[in-house]
């Protein structure tokens, strides 16, 4: 579908939330319910996609949606799909839309554990790269190099790499995708959608307020960090890996890290380090494509 054409694009969500001007975590939201349709529930954690949830009896969502707690979205998903296919409603898509933090760090045994029983959800983990709603703590997703409130002189460690984690773990439906790429997002989701079994999505979703740069630089440093190789857009069905935004001229690290302050403490030694890990984690990535 090319979304582009879509006549109810974007409004599956309420407009006028409370979301930070520029958030990408808000556009990653419309999108996946452009492609997914009302035929869906939505769990979310405590994290600024509790915006979208909202309190009590007021939510931004057109779909059902409940806040789950932060550690177990994926089992509050999977108990979910497992009450509807007893009730005979195995066509409602069953969506976690969780955060970095919610992801990567504290809801991983809860996702790893839906993955591992082959419940048919659909986890999307936005990634900002920090736990925002809280006020800017560092996550294992945190770029090495970049100040948050608990990484006062840059993150002294690189990010982890779920997304290969959950590969090597066996899941259906794997995919990384960007802000900047919203088509690609759309296909992806779409697979997702169709697949008979867990599917995971890690979107890059720059945040302005937390990585210090103006609102209207969301999607120029979310296609920048593709550009540059930082993040690389791929796809995994049934372990089969596939680039799905090939980089012929790889832009240098130094010009995505230049546009947000939160790298204003990064070292020459740190930004090198970037450097590297763009690179070569780009060649390893098309070293696997190949082999296949
Ligand atoms: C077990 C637990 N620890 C801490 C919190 C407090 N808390 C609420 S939201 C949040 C930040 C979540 O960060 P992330 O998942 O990256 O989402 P973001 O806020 O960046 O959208 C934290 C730490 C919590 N609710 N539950
Ligand atoms: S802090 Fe970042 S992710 Fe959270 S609402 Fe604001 S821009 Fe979006
Ligand atoms: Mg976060």
């Amino acid at each position: 579908m090319n979304i582009m054409q879509n006549q109810t694009r974007g409004k599956h969500l309420f407009h006028g939330l409370t979301s930070c001007e520029g958030c990408a975590m808000e556009l990653v939201a419309r999108t996946v319910l452009d492609i997914l349709g009302t035929n869906t529930v939505v769990l979310t954690p405590p994290s600024c996609s509790a915006i979208l949830t909202g309190f009590s009896r007021e939510t931004g969502w057109h779909v059902p949606s409940f806040m789950a707690n932060l550690e177990a979205v994926a089992s509050y998903a999977s108990g979910l799909r497992t009450g509807l296919e007893v009730l005979g409603k195995d066509k409602v898509n069953v969506v976690g839309y969780a955060g970095d933090g919610g992801t990567v760090d504290i809801g991983l045994q809860a996702l790893s554990g839906a993955i591992e029983r082959g419940h048919r959800i659909i986890y999307i983990c936005y990634d900002n790269e920090a736990y925002m709603n809280t006020g800017i703590q560092r996550s294992g997703a945190t770029s090495l190099g970049a100040w948050t409130t608990t990484t006062p002189g840059g993150k002294p460690t690189q990010r982890k790499d779920v997304p290969q984690m959950l590969l090597a773990q066996g899941i259906p439906y794997l995919a990384t995708a960007s802000t900047a790429y919203i088509d690609d997002l759309a296909k992806k989701v779409e697979k997702a959608k169709n697949t008979d079994g867990p599917s995971y999505i890690h979107v890059h979703a720059p945040c302005a307020t937390g990585w210090r740069f103006p609102a209207h630089k969301t999607i120029d440093i979310a296609r920048m960090a593709v550009q540059t190789g930082l993040w690389v857009l791929y796809e995994a069905v049934d372990g089969r890996l596939k680039i799905t935004k090939e980089i012929k001229n790889f832009k240098p690290v130094e010009d995505y890290v230049k546009m947000q302050k939160r790298f204003q403490k990064a070292t020459p030694e740190m930004i090198m380090e970037l450097q590297r890990f763009a690179t070569e984690g780009y060649e390893k990535l098309a070293e696997r494509v190949e082999n296949v």
